[in-house]
């Protein structure tokens, strides 16, 4: 599979390609726009995500409802472009009418953490506003989009779904070992923090608010688990078809994502052997695993058991409490520029690592099973798992 984003935070609309996707692949115009409000979802969410809407289209690829075997492609129209239409227009516009503007005022004062500073200059950019636009996390609604089409595919041809959860916000942390099933999306989504555990769920809430009143921020950590997940996906042979090696790449490129863990992660770093490996037992149903420490990989492959990664993101970097900054006008120090931000984005972040799971998981099941046709990667599928040597 090969897929592609483009599209700025204010521009008229945000447009995703995927191409290389099975033909019969199940997916609707609603089907996007029930992920797409998910994503908008989370307590400690700024404005924006109340007057913004997303305008899903297919453009390509689909027809009736279902995949054609051809390129994907999804538009996200952003109902607030008329108000941007000078701003970020794409042809020339009199440097007059734009002086008018309170918001195209030049954005000189680089904020810390955000991509800023380093896009002006690796770009030869005297302000943000070009660099900021498309380093905005709202990019996500693009991937979230695909993410719908892939996790379609997966659940077709391999029964594979896909769920997130938050299990860290702040200094409030989840209980360790719980992990959510597919039945309980609709619960995690009614949860204002999307966290399993409801007096963790109340801790976050209060770390929110407080971090509100302070003018601060808030990162935390996201765990996604796709169950059903066949063994053998990617592989043991090189570095890059290693499954774990694409999903942390894929998690690391979400905006604001500092680190990424499979299964046990860090954690295992810090336990001897004898308590960090998943021990084989054999059972009536099959060989089977003492645990999942591993996150459901071992050397680069999908073992068959449960896949777990983790994903860490840093407190938004648009601190309504303005960090220190200089105005690359004057040289001088000053504040980092400030409108508005989310205080806490992570609940959406777990929505945005689903996709990013499925994206990868669907590219590991193309490759591994090939196929044109959905019913075919689904033949596939099967005839490998029942023609197993060892179970
Ligand atoms: C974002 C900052 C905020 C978020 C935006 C991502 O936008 P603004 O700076 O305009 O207030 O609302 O997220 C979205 C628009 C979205 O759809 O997720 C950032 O800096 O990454």
């Amino acid at each position: 599979l090969r897929w592609l984003t483009a599209g700025e935070s204010h521009g008229p609309a945000l447009v995703a390609t995927l191409e290389g996707l099975a033909s019969g692949v199940p997916v609707t115009t609603d089907m996007v726009a029930d992920e797409l409000a998910r994503r908008r979802l989370g307590y400690g969410r700024g404005a924006r995500m109340k007057f913004e809407r997303d305008e899903v289209t297919f453009l390509g690829g689909v027809r009736h409802g279902r995949t054609l075997g051809s390129p994907v492609a999804i538009m996200v129209g952003n109902t607030e472009w008329p108000k941007w239409e000078q701003v970020m227009a794409a042809d020339p516009v009199d440097p007059a009418e734009l002086e008018q503007l309170a918001r195209n005022a030049p954005l000189t004062r680089p904020r810390p953490g955000h991509a800023d500073l380093a896009g002006m200059q690796k770009y030869g950019f005297d302000e943000a506003r070009p660099v900021l636009e498309r380093a905005s996390a709202r990019e996500t609604a693009a991937r979230v989009a695909l993410g719908t089409v892939a996790r379609s595919f997966l659940k077709e041809t391999a029964g594979i779904e896909i769920v997130s959860h938050v299990v860290e916000l702040g200094a409030a942390k989840a209980p360790y070992g719980s992990v959510p099933e597919p039945g309980d999306v609709a619960r995690l989504d009614a949860d204002p923090v999307r966290c399993l555990d409801a007096e963790a769920s109340e801790a976050m809430v209060a770390e929110i608010d407080q971090a509100h009143k302070d003018g601060d921020t808030l990162g935390g950590v996201v765990e996604v688990v796709a169950h059903g997940v066949p063994v053998g996906l990617g592989s043991h042979v090189h570095w890059d078809r290693r499954l774990d090696s694409r999903l942390a790449g894929a998690l690391m490129g979400i905006q604001a994502i500092k680190g990424v863990e499979l299964g046990d992660g860090f954690g295992l770093a810090r336990v001897p052997g004898s308590q960090a490996h998943d021990e084989i037992l054999p059972t009536p149903d099959g060989l089977r695993r003492a645990s999942g420490r591993s996150g459901g990989t071992e050397g680069g492959l999908s073992t068959g058991e449960l896949l777990r990664v983790r994903a860490a993101m840093k407190p938004i970097a648009t601190v309504p409490r303005a960090l220190a900054t200089v105005d690359v006008r004057t040289g001088e120090a000053d504040k980092a520029h400030h409108q508005r931000s989310d205080v806490c984005a992570v609940p959406a972040a777990g929505i945005v690592a689903e996709a990013m799971v499925a994206l990868v998981l669907a590219d590991a099941v193309a490759e591994k099973f090939g196929g044109d046709s959905v019913a075919e990667t689904r033949r596939n599928v099967r005839g490998f798992l029942d023609n197993l040597e060892i179970k």
